[in-house]
This record gives structure tokens, sequence and C-alpha cells, in this order.
């Protein structure tokens, strides 16, 4: 029987069989540990069952993956979401950064949710928007809490598997609620005195939000490192400088310090948003240090 993973808590899977309402609770049989094969959630399976009555089974073969994602770590998903709130906890522009280079390495289309939009004013959401424009990603602004913006989310999930990341106390899970109209996934409030998420949400799982359209709630976490790449190649993942690298004086410009270089020509003339210049650059300066270990 082939069914999917919808989440996997302490060595068990639970999986759900195509066009079933059953979940049954799966071990991964020592094949797979031999093979340092892990299974994920989003994981397409067969697995035999060994308890029709109290749905038990074991998984007997991984499907081949369409892609697969390290951190969060999940299989088979169309795109991703990546949630930053817009205070509460601030956001860290270089941590959301290397989210969108991980989805776009990884050959995802991302939707960027701001969310607590409740605790901002209109001309910082057009900070935001602005300092994203040039992205190549598409742009929504959410208060979870008010449930303000969820349509148009749930809009941009139609008829795909996506997978939300994003650091801890973003809301994530209350989005997630709001989207699936009940109490799915367990929410907790952000630190006051560190203000920071206390990590809530501890396990992936899958949800169905309607039908065709799924979405996976994953941890959040803090820092991410980057995926392994020359520092050479991290500028290619800015989609704002696609226009102006061709009209550099060196081939291989990094755009930092080097003459001629029509990305920063760009930047002065104020085309190239300055917060994602700078958090370019400081991303480029961990990639150099990484080497200099
Ligand atoms: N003001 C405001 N608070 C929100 C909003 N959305 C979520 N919160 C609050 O933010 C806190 C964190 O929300 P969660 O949904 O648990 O955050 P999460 O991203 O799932 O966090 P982790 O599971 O730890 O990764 C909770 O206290 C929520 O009530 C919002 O739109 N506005
Ligand atoms: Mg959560
Ligand atoms: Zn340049």
């Amino acid at each position: 029987m082939q069914g999917r993973i919808l989440k996997g808590i302490a060595g068990f899977y639970y999986i759900q069989p195509e066009n079933s309402e059953d979940i049954y609770e799966c071990k991964a049989k020592g094949i797979f540990r031999k093979r340092q094969q892990k299974p994920l959630v989003g994981d397409l399976v067969e697995i035999e069952v060994i308890d029709s009555e109290n749905l038990k089974g074991n998984i007997v073969k991984l499907c081949p993956r369409k892609n697969s994602l390290i951190r969060p770590a999940v299989a088979n998903v169309d795109q991703a979401v990546v949630i930053f709130a817009m205070k509460r906890p601030d956001p860290l522009f270089t941590l959301l950064d290397s989210f969108l280079i991980m989805m776009r390495k990884a050959g995802l289309p991302v939707v960027l949710v701001f969310n607590k939009a409740d605790l901002a004013d209109e001309s910082e959401k057009e900070e935001f928007r602005k300092v994203y424009a040039g992205a190549d990603v598409k742009i929504l602004f959410t208060s979870a809490a008010k449930g303000i913006g969820v349509g148009e989310v749930r809009d941009a999930l139609r008829g795909k598997v996506s997978t939300v990341a994003g650091p801890s106390g973003a809301g994530k899970s209350t989005l997630i609620n709001m989207l699936c109209g009940s109490e799915r996934m367990e929410t907790g409030a952000v630190s006051e005195k560190i203000g920071r998420g206390k990590q809530t949400t501890r396990h992936t799982e899958l949800l169905e939000i309607e039908s065709n359209s799924f979405i996976m709630d994953t941890p959040g976490f803090s820092s991410l490192e980057l995926p392994e790449m020359e520092k050479e190649d991290l500028e290619q993942y800015y989609p704002e400088f696609d226009r102006y690298r061709g009209n550099c004086y060196f081939k291989r410009c990094v755009h930092i310090h080097e003459p001629g270089c029509s990305v920063r020509d760009a930047l002065e003339e104020g085309d190239i948003n300055i917060k994602r210049y700078e958090s370019y650059k400081s991303l480029y300066e961990t990639l150099d240090g990484r080497r200099r270990y």
C-alpha cells in the first residue's frame, strides 16, 4: 500500500494511504538505517500492514523523491512559504536571505509572508516591500492573530504542497491554524526577555488545508548555515543583480571592491536596495571566512 508521511516522532512515522482518512503508525525497517536513508515528512512510501485493526505497519520502500530539503527536513514540495514576523521577533535580513538562497538553490519558488502586520504601520510595510521587490518572490502581509491576509495565503497555496520555513515565534503555526480553520498546531508566546520564539513546534507535520492543498508546519530556527557554495557564486542568488552584472568591468565581479562595478553603480543610484546589498555583503564575508578556518 502506498502513502505519504505526515509526521515522524521518536522512530514512528505516521502515514496516510492515498484516498484514505486512516493514519498508520509505522516503523522504518533496518534497511533504511543501513543505507543511511532517513524517511522525511512528505515522502511517498510503500508500507506493509502488520495490524489492520490498530493501523500499524512497516515502511518497506521509499519512492523516488522530486526534491528534498535539509532544514526544514522535508521531501516532495512544490514551494516554500518563508515566514518572518515584522516585529517580535524583529526580522534578521541575513537570516531571511539565507532562507531565500537555500530555496532558490533547491529550485523552489518562494512566497514571502511578513506576519504580525498588526504590530507595524503602512510605512513599515512599504519599506519591507521595497527591500524584497527585486528578490523574485511573492510578498504577502498577514496578521495571523487577527485573521488578516489569510485568504491571500490560501490562494497562494492552492493545489500545491508547500513547506513553511522561518524563525521561531514568527507565527508559522498560528497562520497554519488559521488556514486549517482549527487549532491543529500548538503555538507559544515569544519570550519577553530575549525577544525570541520558544521553539514550540518540535516536529514537522504535513496538513491538508483544503482538497489538494497541503502545508508542512516545521520547527523554527534562529540561525541557518548557508548551503555549501563558492563565495563567488553567492551573487547569482540575488536576482536584483541580474540586470547589471553583465556590465561590470570584471567578468567574475563580486560587486564588493572591484572598479567599474555596475551593481555598485546601481546601488548608488538607488536602483538596488541598500538593505539587500548589505545583507549580500555580510553573507559574502561569512562565506569568505569559512574558507580561512
Ligand atoms: N501580534 C501578533 N502576534 C502573533 C501573530 N501571529 C502569531 N502571533 C503570536 O506569536 C507567538 C508565536 O506564534 P507561533 O505560531 O507559535 O510561532 P511559530 O513560528 O510557530 O514558532 P515555533 O513553533 O517556535 O517555530 C504566539 O504568541 C502568537 O500568538 C500576529 O499576526 N500578530
Ligand atoms: Mg510553530
Ligand atoms: Zn560588479
